[in-house]
């Protein structure tokens, strides 16, 4: 063998690559990893130009998925790209995907994607005629047991959310760099998640998740407007506190309010809700989870399990 097909050889060993018995549902086929491929002239690869749901299932049924459907229709429309299916014909791939894969009655995550398709070289969208819908379905565990434990380290990443009037951070793009640059300087400093501040400097979200303080026992978040994805587990964690007669406030923060924070978590799909207890170096509280914390997490269990 070559020295060069041997290098090819020994790049394609990828410790990442996926399950090869996975089912990939790709525009109504559903495919193995070896022939699930989007193909490079797809204006998703080319310029980004796609967008994207996370969802999780718990005990066989799709959590929220109305809501996520609702957003993945907003994100469409904002970049005008016409769904290639309607809500119903997404739920059903969405359904036949885990069922192929063997995990519909459990948990499970999805990951459902629409890129512009196929098209001819250059930006306009007058060049690619065919949407492609993808579902991944799988099992998911962003963080371990041990971690999820401690609670996170945090820094403030240097790496800003796009200002929304550059491109709003609600749209669920395929565009993620500026956060996948955030997360690698966390990593970098041995953190495990990054704080993202918007073009006033004021706190926004971290790179998958949206951010909650606690002081003097109400809750506090960053209003929308602070440029951020309206994240669906954060409405979740909002009216759960709210059953508990907490106070929840929508407030502009800054890095100072997260350090003297009595409480910090996070809220998302992958991560559920999880505690913060330490950013930039300074522990939060006592360094473990509050007990508004713990009790939200408790009440997300519940929520969810109980979820129609
Ligand atoms: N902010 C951003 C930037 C996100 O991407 C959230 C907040 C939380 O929103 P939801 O609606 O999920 O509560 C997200 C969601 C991943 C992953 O692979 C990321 C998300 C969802 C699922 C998986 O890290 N982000």
């Amino acid at each position: 063998m070559s020295a060069i097909s041997q290098e090819l050889l020994n790049a394609r060993q990828n410790p990442f690559a996926p399950r090869p018995d996975l089912k990939i549902w790709i525009d109504g086929e559903l495919l193995s990893p070896d022939h699930a491929k989007v193909s490079v002239f797809d204006h998703g690869l080319l310029y980004g130009d796609g967008i994207f749901e996370g969802i999780r299932v718990y005990n066989g049924r799709i959590f929220k998925e109305r809501e996520h459907l609702r957003r993945l229709a907003d994100s469409a429309k904002a970049i005008r790209l016409e769904l290639p299916m309607s809500a119903e014909g997404i739920s059903r791939a969405m359904y036949d995907t885990l069922k192929a894969n063997g995990i519909h009655t459990t948990d499970a995550y999805i990951r459902l994607l629409v890129t512009r398709g196929v098209g001819k070289l250059g930006i306009s969208i007058t060049k690619a005629a065919c949407p492609s819908l993808i579902v991944i379905a799988d099992k998911i565990e962003l963080y371990s047991q041990d971690v999820v434990q401690r609670g996170l380290r945090c820094i403030t990443a240097s790496s800003i959310r796009v200002p929304p009037h550059a491109l709003s951070p609600r749209i669920k793009s395929l565009n993620y760099l500026n956060n996948v640059l955030a997360k690698c300087e966390a990593h970098d400093c041995g953190a495990d998640e990054a704080i993202m501040l918007n073009h006033l400097g004021h706190v926004a979200e971290c790179t998958g998740d949206n951010l909650f303080a606690v002081k003097n026992g109400r809750v506090l978040t960053p209003p929308a407007s602070a440029g951020m994805l309206d994240g669906i587990t954060r409405a979740v964690a909002i009216e759960l506190a709210q059953r508990r007669k907490i106070v929840v406030e929508e407030k502009t923060l800054l890095q100072f309010d997260l350090y003297i924070a009595d409480e910090l978590f996070v809220t998302g799909t992958a991560a559920e809700i999880i505690p913060v207890t330490s950013v930039d170096k300074r522990i939060i509280g006592d360094g473990k989870a509050g007990p508004i914390t713990r009790q939200l997490m408790q009440d997300f269990v519940a929520y969810r399990n109980a979820a129609e």
